[in-house]
């Protein structure tokens, strides 16, 4: 169905849907009921953020160009439908996503929030360490889901988050990603995606998930600070080819969508399933580093709760809670 116009962001909806073809601005002006001039200043402020619109006489507006931004029109232009994000809420430079999702999430805001930047420059990881966000590069973004769960059971929305962000590159740029336990995305060898999940909860009740999820996306290998040369990719570098961010954002959108109603409908079983054909740790030797100790031992599978196993030498297993993984040998 057309978008009815009625201010300047579904003005750009429906040349975005027109795909090319011009709009007559009589038509847009009769439709929401303003004059040809209001139209005309709707037009004026998209060429400020950046979109390109030709006017032809005698026929109407065609949207040209749109700019590299991850603004809410474009990425909705790509969800189409998908009922799934219930807002956009889009910044050209924060500190963080996640504390401005944690204040929207506390002030109500609806499961199916999405707060997203072009540029973060205080992003973080897990345990405070800093996640690096290059403006216009990445998809730096927290998503806020609401479900009727019980705490414990947070922890497999990362796994959720983890599967959806694979097939996402997957469709996208057609590369594979792999899973590194628990919130690591690798694409050959090199660390392409990082997850980071934070609950708002009751003792029993989960009031709010937020999944922070930064992609690298259109980095090339000099745009990572040196402490990161060695182990950080991005989608470009590993796809060779530029990918559009909003198309990319959208798909992880709806495939984080989709994959929680599975789980909300079907439990734990069928994302564990794909989560464990996609992981680069299952199978592996591999030192499990802890605050406290280190565990060493080939990881064989996950839990219904997310956690990892691992069997030790003396055949043993352990299962681990929160850790970093490295390659053991
Ligand atoms: C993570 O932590 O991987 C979670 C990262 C989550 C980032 C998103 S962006 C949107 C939202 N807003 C935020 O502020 N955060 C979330 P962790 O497993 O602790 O990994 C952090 C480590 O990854 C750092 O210590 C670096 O070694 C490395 N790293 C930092 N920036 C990176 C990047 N852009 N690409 C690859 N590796 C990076």
């Amino acid at each position: 169905m057309e978008t009815k116009v009625k201010d300047k962001d579904s003005l750009l909806r429906r040349l975005m849907e027109a795909g090319g073809e011009p709009v007559s601005g009589q038509m847009l002006a009769d439709e929401a009921g303003v004059s040809r001039t209001a139209v005309w200043k709707w037009v004026r402020e998209l060429e400020e953020e950046g979109y390109t619109v030709r006017s032809v006489r005698k026929k109407g507006y065609v949207l040209e160009a749109s700019p590299d931004l991850l603004t809410p029109a474009l990425i909705r232009k790509y969800l189409k439908d998908d009922p799934f994000v219930s807002n956009i809420i889009h910044f050209e430079s924060v500190g963080s996503t996640m504390p401005i999702a944690h204040r929207e999430a506390h002030d109500g805001a609806t499961d199916g929030t999405v707060i997203v930047a072009e540029e973060q420059t205080e992003g973080r990881g897990r345990l405070a360490r800093p996640w690096s966000s290059t403006a216009g590069k990445g998809i730096w973004m927290s998503v806020i889901l609401k479900p009727d769960i019980p705490p414990h059971r947070a922890p497999q929305f990362t796994l959720i988050a983890a599967v959806s962000i694979c097939r996402a590159i997957r469709e996208t740029a057609e590369v594979e990603a792999r899973i590194k336990w628990p919130n690591d995305l690798l694409i050959g060898g090199r660390k392409v995606t990082g997850i980071l999940t934070e609950l708002q909860a009751d003792p029993d009740r989960v009031q709010a998930i937020i999944i922070g999820i930064g992609i690298n996306v259109n980095q090339e290998p000099e745009d990572f600070p040196d402490e990161l040369a060695d182990i950080a990719t991005s989608v470009r570098i590993q796809s060779g080819q530029r990918v559009d961010r909003a198309a990319l954002a959208a798909a992880v959108l709806r495939n984080i969508g989709f994959y929680s109603r599975i789980y909300l409908e079907e439990g734990f079983a069928p994302i564990k399933m794909l989560w464990e054909e996609n992981s680069d740790t299952i199978g592996r030797k591999v030192n499990a580093v802890m605050m406290r100790e280190t565990v060493t031992g080939t990881a064989v599978g996950i839990t219904e709760e997310g956690v990892l196993e691992i069997r030790t030498e003396d055949g043993s297993i352990r299962g681990i809670y929160s850790a970093d993984i490295e390659p053991a040998e």
